[in-house]
């Protein structure tokens, strides 16, 4: 008898020696990899609702207003080719945004839950109805907002302080029919657009290009792809159908809520963007984001499909995977390798081997005979595990998990009601259905009782799902999940689901005590409030690397912050220079792995020549001393919905220069980083934005300042990359790293403060516990700085904030500094009654070198007010 398998092991290999034949020859071979079935991306034209949609002829369809509550427009919708009526609402949403939904009251078609994580608030709107020759206009307004809606033919266009921001169905392309199989579609021209961003997951620039000129339109299709093609319109792991237009005064973003496989279609025209959306099937779902900045509209979507958590501090330390550490000897003789050698590490990861035969929520008994001790030996390292958990789940009988879901019918079907059999690692699978409630209640019991240690952490891998043996390694759109919903309608949403099960496991499992920490391979909107992603299989080429920069960028645009790229590229081995380049880079990651596949050499930083390890160590060295930074901004996101990097046109939109640049990006505001993607660069042009008034300091000689004048070139060598503070900022920084974050909790922060032309700078600290949820309880210090008038003052953001434990500053370092002193007096209201403060102040020697003065020996307590002055009066602000 042949082995079952067999198949899917030839095509195994026939993946990996295409990957050695694209490692072998490099970039020009990705092509052929497309040419391989097993890789095969459907184009528009080969699926027949996206070739019969992309060339339609106008539609024709009548809006019948019904009524009017205080925020909606209700009505039918008159397809007058059939005369069909649909049921049509349009929303008026707090905060800039409306939201238009059509869906058959007969034959209902799936609306999209959960990707919100509430029902957005409504606000009043007006309603004006004006009679034309051919049908009505309705005036709609909220807040400063005017829709007009013209009836017959249906189409509206949307103005924002007078300015018209939105059409929609200007072509007239919207299509919904009665058929609860077909497709859905509608255009949308953003009139004050210069560039469209969004639309992730596609290894693709930051502005999205034109696709009706003979490309490809974007396709939105959650779907496995190792070693990916860059500059691609093709589908990758996740999906988030948000668009946003870009333009000088007026920036409008359109949330596409369909979970089907989506093709949008781009047009640049001279004035204004084009874009038209095509989903399989599904609702018509569309929230209309009015800006008026890229900003707003990142912020007005954010807000619509939630923040992600605080993360544990941990999460934003250096993580090192390997596909995969074989045993737990393998995995602690690792974690002891990077201390011997300094390189700090807060996390060790372990792949699909530490399974029992592909068996998740088992180990090897053999390789991993005993992982609580494994777990606790790098417990006391301060360190963390996180461990591999796929979607599908081995066929084999006495393998409980297995048992107990085929009996429950817990897995996802096919049409005649039978679980779907097919190939993935574990050989012969069946894929838990987490549309289900009560199939995800019980995955996530088996998360919670796996993950027993507060240690362990969960990488959810292969969730798009991807399946062996089938065309695009996609799951059959005709199989059954929950409620009778065909897959095709729920694909894209798919892993989402799973990362909500592991999520609650994770809570679970410390009675909602322990911030949870997942890592997603697919997602979907929302899927930022359960976990960080990566994007997926990349190559360890240069292009990836440059890639990986857009990549990130777009996807912190659509909510998704915590997001980072394999550190090293995942297939094929790096030069030592590109590795070099790729941890330079990586370092300013959100999330900051290196990982490498299975047949890859070694490459442990530890295993290099000492001056690759001092470049490897000074980048790591650089992540851990912004640890606090980075928590900081992490916050401000979860706080406020500010991605944590943001391209250069997301703070400087004003400037039209810096919208198509995605070589360099933000950390916040005030950290600007340029990685090096260039092979044996000598010099690097890096754009400084803000003008002549803006000062930017560069992080290895703080001495060297710019002005943000645009494009600098700048001579580099393998020891440096261009990173910039700037002018007008309080950086955080630890000055002692050590071989993890939790080991620097307690140690004293230095101040780093940029002054600007004004002799002016302000920041912001962040710190709590770093692990629980007590920051919910308010347990937490948030803290301003600002230096103005000579001074340099702290003041408490949040009055409710009470954390127990104090944040001690120990040191400032002032740059641009116009006045040489030698000494500055300090006070500080800390157990001290304020008429006493004159006699309790004190002195603090400053020592001055070029344009640095640096403070030591503080010893403050940034909890309570404090005053460095460069003189002796002391005042307090009320
Ligand atoms: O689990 C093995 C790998 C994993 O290392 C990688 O990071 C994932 O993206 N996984 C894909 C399965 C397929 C690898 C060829």
């Amino acid at each position: 008898m042949s082995n079952p398998f067999s198949k899917f092991i030839r095509q195994f290999n026939r993946t990996e020696m295409n990957l050695k034949f694209i490692c072998l020859t490099g970039g020009l071979t990705i092509l052929l990899i497309t040419a391989v079935k097993c890789w095969y991306s459907y184009k528009c034209k080969e699926l027949k609702f996206c070739d019969k949609l992309r060339n339609r002829a106008p539609s024709n369809y009548t809006l019948k207003v019904s009524s009017k509550l205080n925020c909606s427009l209700i009505g039918k919708l008159v397809n007058r080719d059939t005369d069909k009526h649909f049921d049509f609402f349009l929303t008026a949403l707090a905060g800039g945004k409306f939201s238009i939904y059509i869906n058959d009251p007969i034959n209902l078609r799936y609306q999209v839950n959960d990707s919100l994580p509430e029902m957005p608030l409504e606000t009043d709107m007006t309603v004006n109805v004006n009679m034309l020759d051919v049908g009505e206009l309705v005036i709609i307004e909220f807040e400063d907002i005017k829709i007009y809606l013209s009836t017959d033919p249906f189409n509206l266009t949307v103005y924002r302080e007078g300015q018209e921001i939105v059409k929609i169905n200007p072509r007239q392309l919207l299509t919904f029919e009665e058929d609860p199989e077909a497709p859905v579609a509608l255009d949308f021209n953003f009139p004050q657009a210069l560039r469209a961003y969004g639309l992730p997951e596609h290894a693709e620039r930051l502005a999205l290009r034109t696709t009706t000129n003979g490309s490809e339109p974007y396709r939105l299709y959650n779907i496995d792809r190792y070693g990916y093609e860059v500059n691609s319109t093709q589908a990758l792991y996740g999906s988030v159908p948000v668009l946003f237009g870009l333009g000088v005064n007026m920036t409008a973003g359109v949330f596409w809520l369909n979970s089907a496989q989506t093709f949008v279609d781009i047009t640049h025209k001279k004035t204004g963007i084009d874009s038209y959306f095509i989903s399989e099937t599904g609702a018509l779902e569309a929230f209309i984001l009015t800006g008026p900045s890229l900003r707003d509209c990142v912020k007005q979507y954010i807000n619509l499909t939630g923040v992600a958590p605080l993360p544990q501090m941990f999460a934003l330390g250096h993580h090192q995977s390997r596909y995969s550490y074989m045993s737990q000897k393998e995995v602690l003789e690792v974690c002891n390798k990077f201390d011997e050698n300094k390189f700090p590490l807060d996390v060790i990861w372990m792949d699909i081997d530490y399974t029992d035969k592909n068996k998740y929520f088992t180990w090897d008994p053999k390789t991993f005979p005993n992982p609580s001790s494994m777990l606790n030996a790098l417990n006391k390292q301060g360190r963390k595990a996180v461990v591999i958990i796929d979607p599908h789940i081995k066929r084999e009988k006495g393998y409980s998990v297995f048992d107990e879901c085929e009996s429950k019918e817990y897995f996802v079907k096919n049409p005649s009601g039978t679980s779907f059999k097919a190939s993935c690692w574990p050989g012969l699978s069946s894929w838990i259905d987490f549309f289900n409630p009560e199939a995800l209640n019980y995955y996530s019991a088996l998360i919670a009782d796996f993950a027993k240690s507060n240690n362990l952490h969960i990488w959810n891998d292969m969730n798009e799902p991807s399946v062996f043996e089938v065309q695009e390694q996609a799951m059959d759109g005709n199989c059954i999940h929950y409620e009778g919903w065909k897959h095709r309608d729920v694909h894209n949403q798919y892993g989402f689901y799973q990362t909500v099960g592991t999520y609650q496991g994770l809570i679970d499992r410390s009675n909602d005590e322990i911030r949870p920490f997942i890592l997603t391979r697919s997602f979907f909107a929302g899927s930022q409030r359960y976990a960080a992603h990566w994007t997926g299989d990349n190559v360890a080429s240069w292009e990836h690397l440059k890639y990986s920069i857009p990549m990130m960028l777009t996807e912190a645009l659509c909510g998704l912050s915590f997001v980072g790229a394999d550190v090293g590229g995942f297939s094929c081995n790096p030069t030592e220079e590109l590795l070099q380049r790729w941890y330079q880079a990586g370092a300013w990651y959100p999330f900051f792995r290196a990982h490498s596949a299975v047949s890859t050499k070694r490459r442990e930083p530890y295993l290099f020549n000492d001056k690759i390890q001092q470049r490897i160590r000074k980048s790591l060295q650089q992540r851990y001393k912004h640890l606090t930074y980075w928590y900081t901004m992490f916050w401000e996101h979860y706080l406020i919905g500010e991605p944590v990097i943001r391209p250069l046109s997301y703070e400087y939109s004003d400037d039209i220069n810096t919208y198509d640049i995605d070589n360099e990006f933000l950390v916040g505001s005030d950290i600007l980083v340029h990685p090096v993607t260039e092979k044996m660069a000598k010099n690097v042009t890096v754009y400084l934005p803000g003008g002549e008034n803006e000062l930017w300091y560069e992080i290895d000689n703080f001495n060297e300042t710019y002005t943000g004048l645009g494009i600098k070139n700048l001579p580099v060598t393998l020891d440096t990359v261009p990173v910039f503070y700037r002018g007008g900022s309080i950086i955080p920084v630890k000055q002692t790293v050590r071989n993890t974050s939790v080991y620097m909790k307690d140690d004293p922060i230095t101040l780093l403060v940029f002054l600007d032309k004004y002799n002016y700078a302000k920041g912001t600290v962040y710190d709590d516990d770093q692990v629980s949820f007590d920051y919910l309880s308010n347990k937490y210090t948030y803290v301003r700085f600002t230096f103005y008038n000579n001074s340099l003052r702290n003041e408490i953001i949040d009055d409710e904030a009470s954390y127990d434990q104090a944040t001690i500053l120990n040191s400032v370092i002032f740059y641009g500094l116009k006045t040489t002193v030698s000494q500055v007096s300090v006070a500080t209201k800390k157990s001290v009654p304020e008429e006493d403060l004159v006699k309790n102040m004190y002195t603090r020697n400053v020592t001055v070198n070029k344009n640095r003065a640096t403070i030591d020996n503080l010893n403050l307590d940034i909890r309570h007010q404090f005053v460095i002055r460069f003189d002796e009066n002391i005042t307090f602000l009320e």
